[in-house]
């Protein structure tokens, strides 16, 4: 079976959707995995179709395995995103993409694509853990051995890094402004990345730092963003199925469920993509897009997914079908979530809540709970922390706040040293040798994740304790019986 390319496509009697010969990159992207294929390429994509104006085209940087630029380069950029569950649309070719880069192999290109003037937007999907920054502090982790090297001037492999040494190389040939956008699921995600930037300015030496910094100050905007869509990781089976449709095999395939939303704040320091044409809402304040997400979604996912891994559940629909899980996460984001959050004008609270656990429901998509449950160091403190603190302070017990963070450290102290998270040494480090609540809890809360206020508080700690003790009795009777009171 022949490779999905250029050629390919054309011999097969379709052509890619838009004109390639007159397709100009605008955007690089920074970590071209399956979510920006699946959300962040869709859109750019649409608003070059819905409007006819093609120089937005992607330079897709890959993250740190070259296996996605063995994916996407010999494809000529092509690939295909295949919707699953109610509502699903046709697999589609996308073909936004005009180059892709090994970021691992090629850092100077990529430094060089980040300063080119036809460049005026650059999109980042790197996860939270890509941004290397201190999960209590938000600041950059200067002592990150990849951040040191970055600082000390080899081939920036650190997404900041590569920013911060693009937008250098564009100050230094005057190459003009240019937007910096965060598509990752951080709290207050553009303004993060901002001060990340001028932290790595501020780590420089002396004046080199300073003159990056007055520039950018001057020259960069950092739009902050709320993006939406499941995308599980695709499987082999995938790949089968996708090639059995398409008559082409594509190896950087992507599956995803059929909603999308973005919600990006209209602060572009340049031109930028018409992606409002492409179903995305620019607005002034993202704020509580965000937070809502953040809070209702991303809280409620992680839930399921370690409360799912401690029942025995391999995918999140499997969390959502079962009542126990499910009563959980109903009840943190209804009871705990919802009440919490400024609204963004417009949205309907509970119906919202309801829209995001039906999606959870999709048995279609086959996002498993090991995927969501990855990386948990980095995404407890903006998922479910500020639920945690806005229950502590209307004087009410954050029940489902305390059980979702119970789960993660059972979670972590059952995969031990095989935890996937960037601080498995630290976490594995602080487990004790028993691994009863009252010897994993204390040990956790020292993990450099909860603000000490938190640590200090009582309530929440013995919440905590509370739940890890009968997540970990394994009697699913009796966490039954807790969660339905
Ligand atoms: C998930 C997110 O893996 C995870 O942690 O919660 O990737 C989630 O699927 C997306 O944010 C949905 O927009």
């Amino acid at each position: 079976m022949s490779r999905l390319t250029l050629d390919s496509l054309v011999r097969s009697g379709r052509s890619p959707s838009l004109d390639r010969g007159a397709l100009r990159t605008g955007v690089v992207h920074l970590g071209a995995g399956a979510f920006f294929r699946a959300h962040t390429a869709v859109y750019t994509e649409d608003a070059m179709l819905a409007t006819g104006d093609t120089s937005w085209g992607i330079s897709a940087v890959t993250g740190r395995s070259a296996r996605v630029w063995e994916q996407m380069a010999p494809q000529d950029g092509l690939f295909t995103v295949t919707e699953r569950g109610p509502g699903s649309g046709a697999s589609r070719v996308v073909s936004a993409v005009t180059e892709t880069l090994a970021g691992p192999r090629d850092p100077l290109a990529v430094v060089e694509r980040v300063a080119a003037p036809g460049t005026r937007v650059v999109t980042l999907t790197v996860t939270e853990k890509g941004y290397r920054a201190d999960p209590l502090t938000g600041r950059l982790d200067v002592r990150d051995p990849a951040v040191r090297a970055d600082l000390e001037g080899a081939p920036p492999l650190t997404a900041v890094g590569r920013i911060a040494r693009g937008l250098q190389l564009r100050m230094l040939r005057d190459a003009g402004p240019v937007s910096v956008v965060s598509c990752d699921n951080l709290s207050g995600n553009g303004d993060r990345l901002g001060s990340l930037v001028a932290d790595f300015a501020d780590a420089l030496p002396g004046a080199e730092g300073e003159r990056l910094r007055a520039w950018t100050a001057e020259s960069v905007s950092f739009p902050d963003t709320m993006v939406d869509r499941m995308v599980p990781a695709t499987t082999a089976e995938d790949l089968d199925l996708v090639e059995g449709a398409l008559g082409l095999r594509d190896e950087a395939a992507v599956i995803a469920e059929p909603f999308r939303q973005w919600v990006v704040e209209d602060r572009f320091a340049a031109a930028r993509p018409p992606w409002e044409r492409a179903g995305a809402l620019l607005t002034g304040d993202v704020r509580p897009w965000e937070e809502a997400k953040l809070r209702v979604l991303n809280a409620g996912h992680s839930l399921l997914a370690y409360l799912g891994l401690a029942l025995g559940h391999r995918t999140i629909a499997a969390c959502a079908a079962d009542p126990v899980a499910a009563e959980a996460a109903h009840r943190l984001v209804h009871e705990e979530a919802l009440p919490s959050l400024r609204l963004p004008d417009g949205l309907d609270g509970p119906a919202y809540a309801e829209s995001v656990l039906a999606r959870f429901a999709n048995p279609a998509l086959g996002h498993t709970t090991a995927k969501v449950a990855a990386d948990g160091s980095q995404k407890i403190g903006p998922r479910l922390l500020p639920t945690v603190r806005a229950v502590l302070d209307r004087g009410d017990e954050p029940r489902w706040s305390a059980l979702a963070v119970a789960a993660w450290m059972h979670h972590v102290a059952a995969a031990g040293p095989r935890v996937e998270d960037p601080l498995a040494a630290t976490l594995a480090g602080l487990l004790p040798d028993r691994r009863r609540a009252a010897d994993v809890v204390p040990r956790l809360m020292e993990a450099g994740i909860f603000p000490g206020e938190l640590v200090a508080d009582g309530l929440f700690t013995g919440l905590v304790a509370h739940w890890y003790g009968v997540i970990d009795s394994a009697d699913t009777l009796a966490l039954g019986k807790e969660i339905a009171l």
